[in-house]
């Protein structure tokens, strides 16, 4: 018999070849002579997306049928990366797609780099929420992500004379294969405006709000697909429109520029994303964002129950709503609104309702990223709101006055107001007392969440506190970034552990097998010589993939201490100025990361990794030893190529500061050995490795809490280390900046008299520690061990893990199988 494939569902690659040929006519319109490569890739995504469509479709049927307990993660940041790749391995036809766009003389790679990534999150807070979703599905957790759909995501980097110059992303400039939008499920949000009593048909009082000003959002649906299985959930971003696009009373009357107005103001709202990492400033069009997104998705959440017959009092039974944050945080208020306002819902039933729904994890320790909102703006903006919290608040403090009789203070540090001068709301506070479960996200994150940053909130309600370390999906961060591993990996132990990636466990058995350890060792080097070639490309800069990579790539911070890795390779280039002839092991210095575009700090490190840079490649003395490199515009399609080509992670923010880090895992995963401080997830990391297959520096948190409670004084670290002080007064006297001597006074100078992040304190700790690196590397089977057995013992570090834990702990929801009907 002749079995004819279906063109939207086949797989064999004569259906792909032919759905693709089928979709580049129909859909984008062309022909092979006239088409581009964004029409091919746009052909070939569409041919993927139709492969979804019946699991996705199938998924929401069987959600909905069986009205299943769902979780609702609420993120204002999802930084996806790109779709296609990571859809055809979830579907488990990447070889046959392949093999099909080859065979149509097509270059199936470059397809996949012409894919514009959804950069709609900063680092990585937006990065574990995609790969949260990506564990969700892949678990068959019914699941739905709520976000943003920015204009603008994360804007391009470039360099120019070694600064940092941005510009806007344009993303969906060819348009989004992946999304399907529906008006039809568009809802209305109020900003602005006044409240006003009244009494109801029942003769009750109520309140109602009188915006001034409402907006309308589109939901735009992109379906994610778990790795070979038939769940597809959904991850819906809204974007803002004019609730009136054409204001006809203005134009009638000839004022054209009024006619269109409101729809301009309406649709500035998600324009852009903030830019702004790890700091926290109180903009009108942010909270707008906020409320904008929680608002939307809190009503998408009701009309579900609704069409479903649901009476909202069972709200909570069927949805598990995390906040990702305090972006989110106004959910507290606004689910209150919605239940009580529009609902006719009683404040103690609302409030039950609302605290057993919402669940927050906090993902930092940095007291300028914690948000807060200006009395002035957010009475304004969200007048009903503040009401509501003002009587959560009331009820609140008479909470602790019972607990904690007498005492003001603490009165006055928990207040869902900050009343200390001006007034703010604090968006943590009102997360912590809306939600039944709070965490953070590794061991000693969420420690120092309880002994210090929300510790009178661990006091009052020590039942709501857990930690869930982080994770990450091996399906996009090895399967689809390493090939060639994954192939080394699987011939070896079978494919199970993409699934569970404890099985990488297996792999320690092959450590001492030495053709196995060849084999790991040329894979690596591979992979290191094409990132040579790129660079080669983008930077014109030689660089010899056989010397050791030492990458650090994440966003540029000071508490991450960039500067730190440059102070060690000025050591490094001062041993060779003062004995050409020194031992050095070669390394590459490899750093990406964009910079918050006002954050001035950061940006100078950026020119002095450049500056540097320039000196130490075309410095003969070093005969290219040393080299350093900045790879602009360091996104996830990017980051995908840099992970699994570094020998050495670098992991050196000041204890106490990374609430956990994600790259450090996915770096470790492939292979790499971490050179850290024991912060954040690192802790955990080398628990798992192994202390002895980690480079540890630094000091503990308690030692950074006991420096600087007893003074800290940065210069006297400078005076009494002449290496120390060598490579400072290189910087400062214009070593890298011609001569300059201002160009980088304002980190020399607060390096010297400041220094929060005590850079010179774990100066010396570092260096030495970089100096065992490069012996062990000189050890190159010894080496390839430790390589071995950091990705052997990464099973952790899953986010499949991580996905389990919050559904055992905090969520109460279970997987729910989708069986595909013939
Ligand atoms: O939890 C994800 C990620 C952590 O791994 C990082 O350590 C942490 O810095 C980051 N936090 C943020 C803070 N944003 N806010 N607020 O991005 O979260």
């Amino acid at each position: 018999t002749v079995v004819v494939e279906d063109d939207r569902t086949g797989l064999s690659v004569e259906t792909l070849k032919r759905a693709f040929q089928d979709n580049l006519f129909y859909i984008q319109g062309k022909f092979a002579n006239i088409a581009t490569q964004n029409d091919y890739y746009m052909a070939l995504a569409y041919t993927v997306r139709d492969r979804l469509l019946r699991r996705w479709l199938t998924t929401a049927e069987t959600h909905t049928h069986q009205g299943v307990r769902t979780v609702a993660y609420l993120s204002a940041e999802f930084l996806m990366g790109p779709h296609l790749g990571n859809n055809l391995i979830s579907l488990g036809i990447y070889d046959e797609a392949k093999q099909a766009i080859t065979e149509l003389g097509l270059d199936f790679d470059a397809l996949l780099q012409q894919e514009e990534e959804p950069g709609l999150g900063n680092g990585g807070l937006g990065r574990l929420a995609a790969c949260y979703l990506d564990s969700m599905a892949s678990l068959d957790i019914p699941s739905i992500g709520y976000g943003i759909r920015y204009e603008f995501g994360i804007f391009d980097q470039d360099i120019r004379d070694g600064w940092q110059i941005e510009s806007t992303d344009k993303w969906l400039r060819y348009g989004n294969p992946w999304e399907i939008s529906r008006p039809e499920w568009a809802v209305e949000v109020k900003l602005g405006g006044h409240t006003e009593r009244y009494t109801d048909e029942n003769g009750r009082n109520r309140t109602r709000w009188i915006p001034h000003e409402v907006v309308m959002g589109i939901p735009y649906d992109t379906p994610i697909l778990g790795y070979k299985t038939n769940t597809a959930t959904t991850l819906r971003l809204w974007s803002a429109a004019a609730a009136e696009s054409f204001d006809f009373a203005a134009f009638n009357s000839g004022d054209y520029f009024r006619a269109v107005q409101q729809k301009t103001v309406s649709e500035t709202l998600t324009k852009v994303l903030y830019p702004n990492d790890e700091s926290a400033q109180g903009k009108k069009l942010r909270l707008a964002q906020q409320i904008f997104f929680v608002s939307c998705s809190l009503q998408d959440m009701m009309l579900i129950l609704i069409r479903q017959g649901i009476p909202l009092e069972q709200f909570h039974e069927k949805f598990a709503v995390q906040l990702n944050d305090t972006h989110p945080a106004i959910a507290v208020a606004e689910l209150m609104r919605l239940l009580m306002d529009e609902h006719g819902i009683e404040w103690d039933t609302a409030w039950r309702i609302t605290q057993k729904t919402l669940s927050y994890t906090n993902h930092t320790l940095l007291p300028e990223a914690l948000e807060r909102w200006g009395m002035g703006l957010f009475s304004t903006l969200l007048p009903r709101h503040l009401e509501i919290i003002y009587e959560i608040n009331s009820q609140f403090l008479d909470d602790i006055r019972r607990k904690f009789p007498n005492d003001d203070a603490r009165l006055s540090r928990m207040s869902l107001i900050d009343e200390a001068g001006e007034r703010y709301v604090r968006m943590a506070h009102l997360a912590c007392v809306g939600s039944h479960a709070i965490n953070g996200v590794a061991a000693l994150h969420s420690e120092l969440l309880k002994q210090d940053v929300l510790r009178d909130f661990y006091e009052l309600y020590p039942e709501k506190f857990s930690n869930k370390t982080n994770g990450v999906t091996p399906r996009r961060f090895m399967v689809l970034s390493n090939p060639r591993l994954t192939n080394l990996i699987t011939s070896k132990i079978g494919d199970g552990w993409i699934k569970h990636l404890d099985d990488l466990r297996k792999l320690e058995a092959f450590v001492e097998d030495a053709d196995f350890r060849q084999q790991w060792r040329d894979i690596k080097l591979a992979i290191k010589q094409d990132l040579a070639t790129y660079i080669k490309q983008v930077n014109g800069i030689d660089v010899d993939p056989t010397s050791l990579f030492d990458i650090q790539a994440k966003r540029i911070h000071e508490y991450k201490r960039q500067h730190l890795d440059v102070l060690h390779i000025i050591t490094l280039y001062n041993r060779i100025k003062a004995n050409p002839d020194v031992h050095i092991t070669p390394r590459t210095f490899i750093f990406g990361g964009k910079a918050a575009p006002g954050y001035f700090m950061a940006k100078l490190i950026i020119k002095l990794i450049n500056s540097v840079g320039d000196v130490v490649n075309n410095d003969p003395d070093v005969r290219d030893r040393l080299k350093v490199v900045f790879l602009k515009d360091y996104n996830v399609k990017f980051a995908q190529r840099v992970y699994p080509a570094a020998d050495l992670s670098e992991q050196i923010s000041l204890a106490g500061k990374e609430a956990s880090g994600t790259g450090n895992m996915k770096f470790s995963m492939n292979g790499s050995l971490t050179i850290g401080t024991l912060d954040g997830a690192n802790v955990e990391i080398r628990d798992e490795v192994g202390a002895e297959n980690f480079f540890l520096f630094g000091l503990t948190t308690p030692e950074v809490y006991e420096l600087k409670a007893k003074g800290y004084n940065p210069y006297h670290y400078y005076e009494s280390n002449p290496a120390l002080k060598a490579v400072i007064d290189r910087i400062a006297s214009g070593g890298f900046s011609n001569g300059d001597t201002n160009l980088f006074n304002p980190l020399v100078s607060t390096l010297l008299y400041k220094d929060d992040y005590l850079l010179l304190a774990d100066y010396q700790s570092y260096i030495d520690c970089q100096d065992r690196v490069s012996q062990t590397y000189l050890d190159q089977e010894y080496w390839t061990r430790l390589s071995i057995l950091n990705s052997a013992r990464m099973g952790k570090f899953s986010s499949d893990r991580s996905i389990r834990e919050y559904c055992e702990d905090i969520w109460y929801v279970k997987p729910v199988a989708v069986e595909l009907k013939e």
